[in-house]
C-alpha cells in the first residue's frame, strides 16, 4: 500500500553550537548530496528545499554556568521554530537537516504549537544512542545536545524551554525513546524520575526489534501527530561512522530499517528531524548515504511488494 504523504519542505540548521565536537555544521549539505530531495520525490513526493537557515557561527567557547553556547542555541532554535511553525501551518511537513540536536528544541516546539492550536495529540519518537535529558547541573559537558527532551518537558532555562509559547512543550508521556545505551550518571536519575518511556538496546537484544517498536508506537490514533527525531548516532559506528558522540552497540542494518518501515506503516509521521550527521567525521559520505536510505523507508519504501 502507497500512502499519501503531504508536500514535504526540507529546512537545514547548520551548526554544531550545541555540539562538543564541530562537524555537524555541514550535515544539511552532506544529506543535500546524499540525494534526499530526489530520493523523496522518486517516491512521488512534493519536495521544497528551503535552503539554510542563518544563525550565529559557533565561537568555541568554554561552558558558563552548566551551558556552553546558550545565546547562540536559543538563536538558532527561535529562527527554527518560526521556519518549522510557517510550514506546519501550511499544512507542510517539515523534514529538519541538521545540525546538532540541540535543534530538536525548536523543531518540536514548533509542532506542539502546532498541535495545540489545531487540537491534534503529539507524540515524540527519540531515536538516539542518548536520552538528551541533562540539565545544567548535572551535564558532564555542558553541551545542550545532551539536554533538548529535558528542555522540551520544561526542565531547562526559560529562554529554551519557552521557544514555542508553552511550558512545557511536551511532557515526558508523550514521550518515547528507543535505541538508548548511554545515559550519563546523573541524568538516569532525571529520566527515572520523570518516567520517560526509554527502550534501551538491552531491551531491543531481550525482546527483538519488531515487538519493541509495537510498544513504541502503541496508542498512535487518526489524530496523533508523531514526530520522529532521528539521531544517526542511534546506528552502530560500524556503519554510520559520521557522527560526533559514537557509542559501540548500536542498531544494525536491518533493525534500523524494521525501525523505519514500522514507523512509515503506522501511518503518523507527520515531522522529521534529521541530526548529528558529521561528515567531516565520516568516510566517503556513507553515514548521510545511510541516513537518505533510512529516510525512503520512513516515506514507505519497503524491499517487496508492500509499498
Ligand atoms: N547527542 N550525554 C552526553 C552529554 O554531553 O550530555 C552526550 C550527549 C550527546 C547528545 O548526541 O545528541
Ligand atoms: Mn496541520
Ligand atoms: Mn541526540
Ligand atoms: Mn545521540
Amino acid at each position: 500500500m502507497r500512502r499519501i504523504f503531504p508536500p514535504v519542505s526540507l529546512i537545514g540548521v547548520p551548526t554544531d553550537i550545541g555540539a562538543g565536537h564541530l562537524g555537524a555544521r555541514l550535515g544539511p549539505d552532506a544529506l543535500r548530496i546524499a540525494g534526499l530531495a530526489q530520493a523523496l520525490r522518486g517516491r512521488g513526493i512534493e519536495v521544497e528545499d528551503r535552503g539554510n537557515l542563518a544563525g550565529p557561527p559557533n565561537p568555541v567557547e568554554p561552558p558558563m554556568d552548566g551551558y556552553r553556547h546558550l545565546a547562540g542555541v536559543v538563536a538558532w532554535n527561535e529562527a527554527l521554530m518560526q521556519a518549522s511553525l510557517r510550514e506546519l501551518e501550511a499544512g507542510r511537513m517539515p523534514v529538519v537537516l541538521g545540525g546538532d540536536h540541540s535543534l530538536a528544541i525548536g523543531s518540536i516546539a514548533a509542532v506542539a504549537a502546532h498541535c495545540r492550536a489545531t487540537g491534534r495529540r503529539l507524540r515524540v519518537l527519540w531515536l538516539d544512542a542518548h536520552a538528551d535529558f541533562n540539565t545544567s547541573d548535572v551535564t558532564p559537558s555542558g553541551n545542550i545536545h545532551g539536554m533538548p527532551v529535558a528542555c522540551l518537558c520544561g526542565i531547562g532555562p526559560g529562554v529554551l524551554t519557552g521557544i514555542g509559547g508553552h511550558v512545557p512543550a511536551i511532557t515526558p508521556a508523550q514521550v518515547t525513546q528507543v535505541g538508548i545505551r548511554s545515559v550519563d550518571q546523573d541524568e538516569k536519575r532525571m529520566v527515572k524520575e520523570h518516567g520517560l518511556d526509554i527502550y534501551d538496546m538491552r531491551y531491543i537484544d531481550e525482546v527483538g526489534m519488531k515487538r519493541t517498536m509495537e510498544a513504541a508506537l502503541e496508542g498512535l490514533d487518526d489524530d496523533t501527530h508523531l514526530h520522529v527525531s532521528f539521531d544517526v548516532d542511534v546506528l552502530d559506528p560500524s556503519i554510520a561512522p559520521g557522527t560526533g558522540t559514537r557509542v559501540p552497540g548500536g542498531l544494525n542494518y536491518r533493525e534500523a530499517q524494521l525501525v523505519m518501515e514500522m514507523i512509515a506503516d503506522s501511518g503518523r509521521m507527520g515531522s522529521l528531524d534529521v541530526v548529528e550527521v558529521s561528515p567531516a567525521l565520516d568516510e566517503r559520505n556513507r553515514t548521510a548515504e545511510l541516513a537518505v536510505d533510512l529516510v525512503e523507508s520512513l516515506f514507505g519504501k519497503s524491499t517487496l511488494m508492500r509499498d
